[in-house]
Order: structure tokens, then C-alpha cells, then sequence
């Protein structure tokens, strides 16, 4: 890997523990370049201005900037038009309003919703609700030993009855590569609509939503070099138009009276109260490196670190690894594994002392958790930053875990 994009993140020229610092929980969130930190900083420094609603200069400037964040955003991922973006806080904040929008506007008594059983709570909890207040019935996709959704399970379990799939891209504790083509053809075939969450692979891969015909994503902009506290919604125009609005208050309105108000157009309608105007000039500026680094080049550099962990880590005696172990078939840069005898806590705090940053518990995914009768798991995640070398200190921290722990091998 060329040295240049380690040199742009100046929090990994940092020590954590004293140790060169080992950072991989990119799967929570992803460290943040030069170019994204400076961009931010000048916004504040320089036009600064609540957008949409001044007639001075400033404001305008601001509300450009906004807006040319929405165009990156939307040619990034192929949308047909900018409006079809709108931005939330965060992934969860894009799928809450799909489930309360569009959700409730379309479940009726009986319908189904599909679901994976690896959903991230974010996936899950949103549906529970809207399922018990509709009347609707909430279905999952199982997996099979090598964490896979299987054809047989999306054959079975989404018919005429479902109304709505959500699933992710890719999850973020077994980091599999779900059949999504399959899941979208099979949902229109039967007249349902997908959502599928993001968070864990846009980041990683190309999403483009023309080519995938898919109804809308999710993702969260600091999972891939952007700051926290600014997410995207995509949606088909023709649906985005006839949901109703998730939020009410300024910003999203056309005309307001005592006892009735109607909505401004797409994307407004979505975005009440003032935006999070530096948080989509940073995303705007992520995009602009993840295309400089390019897609095939990320994968290519996450693929060899995957594939170099996992070699290594199945000859680690007591481990126990989750999901795929073979770095070439339909999985990504997470790798979630136990040391027996060891509580996930405890490894992740050995490591800490070695200067590497893991993290370990649910990984906010309960049912999995429960389907796979594991409490918690440890998890790496790697990033185009990452490096053979420091997975190589990992490797040997991690070896020493259970002798820290029981003065034995
Ligand atoms: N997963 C992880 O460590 P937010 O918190 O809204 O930015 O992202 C929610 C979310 C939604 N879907 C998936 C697949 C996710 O992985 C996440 C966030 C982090 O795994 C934090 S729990």
C-alpha cells in the first residue's frame, strides 16, 4: 500500500497505550482524512450560515455547498436526481423514518415484513414497532453454517404477503457479502419493496442503485471518512413523493396555517430543522478521496488483509472464528471470533495494552447473538489504511491473551 493514505489521517500517526496505535473497529466508525477535517473547518471558519433561509451572501454560499453535497452524494450512487437523497443523522435515523413513513403508510393487518436474523438493531427494533402497530408480521432470513442467507430462505420466506424486505448489504459482525441481487429480484417479483442498510458496505464497494433497481438505502457518512452526525436516504423519486413527512418544524414546509400545513417538495420535506451543513461538505469531501482511492483498490487492499488475518488466526489454538473462514467466497474486512475460556471483554482490553483498538460485545445484533448461542463476540474490522504489519502485532497480542489470563499456553 502506497504510504501516502496512512500519512492522511493524522490520528494514525498517534500513540494509543504508548504503542503505535492499531486501529481496527472501522466497522463502528472510520478515522477522517486531512482533506475532510480541513473542508469542515474552513466551512466554519468561512461561510458559516444557517442555509435556505438567508438572502445574504453567506448564507447562499452555505446553501451550495449543502446542496453540491447532495449532487456528489446522488452521482456517487447513481440516483436519477439529487432530490431522491436526503440526509439524516446517521443510518439509523434514515431507517426510522422508512419504517415510520413509509412503513405505516403502506402495512396493513397481516402483511409481512422481511428481515435477516444478522440485522443490526437499527434493522430490527424500527420494524418491531411499526409491525405491532399495523398488525404486521415480522419474518427473518436465517443463515446457514457459513453465515450465508440461502436461496431456499428467500425462496420460502418472501412471498405475495410481503410487503417490505430490509436487509444489509453486508453484516457487521460475520461482515458476509449478503445475495442481494437475489433478494431484490425475488421482493419485486412478488410486489414487495427493498430497503437495503448500507452502513456496512458502501464504505467497501461500489452501491449503485440503478444498476441494483433497488427502492431505497441507508448509510451513515463517519463509517466511511466522513464526520458522526450525517447519514443518507435514498429513495425512489415516486415513493420519497408520496410518503409522509417523518419530522415536522421548519425548513420542510410550503405554507403554514393555524389548523393545516402543506410540505415543501422532495427533499425538504424530509429535512426539518436546520442541517447538518459542515457534516455533508465532509461527507461530499469523503466521497471525493474514496474515489481517489478508488473502489477496486480498496478491495483489493482489504481482501489481502482479510485473507493475511485469517490465515494466520485459524492456527491460533482455542480460537473460534464465526461465519466464513474462506477469505474468497462473499465476505468482507470483519471478522468476529472468540479464545476459549477467554470473555470478549478481556481480550479486548489485552489488546488495548498492546496499543490495538477491537471491539467486543453484541455489536448491537442480540438476535444473531442468540442464533448463533454466543453472549458477545471480539471483532476486527479493517479499513485501506490498515496494515500485514499491524496485523502481525495483533496476531501475536493475540496469542498471548490466554497466558496473560491463566499463566498457561
Ligand atoms: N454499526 C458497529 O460497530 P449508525 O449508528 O446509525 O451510524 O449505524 C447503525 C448501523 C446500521 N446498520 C449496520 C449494518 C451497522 O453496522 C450500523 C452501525 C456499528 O457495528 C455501531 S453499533
Amino acid at each position: 500500500m502506497p504510504k501516502s493514505y496512512r500519512d492522511d489521517f493524522p490520528i494514525l500517526q498517534n500513540e494509543n497505550q504508548s504503542k503505535p496505535l492499531i486501529y481496527f473497529d472501522n466497522a463502528a466508525t472510520t478515522q477522517k482524512p486531512y482533506t475532510v477535517l480541513e473542508a469542515i473547518d474552513n466551512y466554519y471558519k468561512v461561510f458559516n450560515a444557517n442555509p435556505h433561509r438567508g438572502l445574504y451572501s453567506l448564507s447562499v454560499k452555505a446553501t451550495k455547498a449543502y446542496e453540491d453535497a447532495r449532487e456528489s452524494v446522488a452521482e456517487f450512487i447513481g440516483a436519477k436526481k439529487p432530490s431522491e437523497i436526503i440526509f439524516t443523522r446517521n443510518a439509523t435515523e434514515a431507517l426510522n423514518l422508512l419504517a415510520y413513513s413509509y412503513g405505516r403508510m403502506v402495512l396493513q393487518d397481516g402483511d409481512e415484513i422481511v428481515i435477516s436474523i444478522a440485522e443490526h438493531h437499527s434493522n430490527i427494533i424500527p420494524w418491531q414497532q411499526v409491525a405491532k402497530e399495523k398488525g404486521a408480521i415480522l419474518k427473518f432470513l436465517y443463515l446457514d453454517k457459513h453465515g450465508q442467507i440461502t436461496e431456499d430462505e428467500i425462496h420460502n420466506k418472501i412471498t405475495n404477503k410481503t410487503k417490505i424486505v430490509a436487509v444489509a448489504h453486508v453484516s457487521n459482525v460475520l461482515g458476509t457479502i449478503n445475495p442481494i441481487e437475489n433478494i431484490i429480484e425475488k421482493a419485486h417479483k412478488c410486489g414487495a419493496k427493498v430497503i437495503l442498510d448500507c452502513a456496512q458496505s458502501i464504505p467497501h464497494m461500489e452501491v449503485n442503485v440503478t444498476k441494483l433497481d433497488v427502492d431505497f438505502i441507508t448509510f451513515s457518512g463517519h463509517k466511511m471518512l466522513a464526520p458522526m452526525g450525517i447519514g443518507v436516504l435514498y429513495g425512489k423519486e415516486d415513493f420519497l413523493n408520496v410518503m409522509p413527512p417523518f419530522m415536522t418544524g421548519g425548513e420542510m414546509i410550503e405554507y403554514v396555517d393555524e389548523q393545516e400545513s402543506t410540505f415543501a417538495p422532495l427533499p425538504q420535506k424530509f429535512e426539518a430543522g436546520t442541517p447538518n451543513v459542515g457534516g455533508a461538505i465532509g461527507l461530499a469531501k469523503a466521497i471525493e478521496y474514496i474515489k481517489t482511492v478508488g473502489y477496486d483498490n480498496i478491495s483489493k487492499i482489504e481482501d489481502e488483509l482479510t485473507e493475511y488475518a485469517l490465515e494466520q488466526m485459524v492456527k491460533i489454538p482455542h480460537i473460534e472464528i464465526y461465519g466464513e473462514i474462506n477469505s474468497k467466497k462473499d465476505r468482507c474486512g470483519v471478522i468476529s471470533f472468540n479464545i476459549k475460556d477467554v470473555h470478549p471483554h478481556d481480550t479486548a482490553s489485552i489488546l488495548d495494552a498492546d496499543g490495538i483498538a477491537i471491539r467486543a460485545g453484541h455489536h448491537c445484533a442480540q438476535p444473531l447473538m442468540k442464533y448463533l448461542s454466543l453472549a458477545a463476540t471480539c471483532r476486527i474490522s479493517f479499513y485501506f489504511y490498515n496494515t500485514k504489519e499491524e496485523i502481525d502485532v495483533f496476531i501475536n497480542s493475540l496469542k498471548n491473551v490466554r497466558r496473560w489470563l491463566h499463566n498457561g499456553d
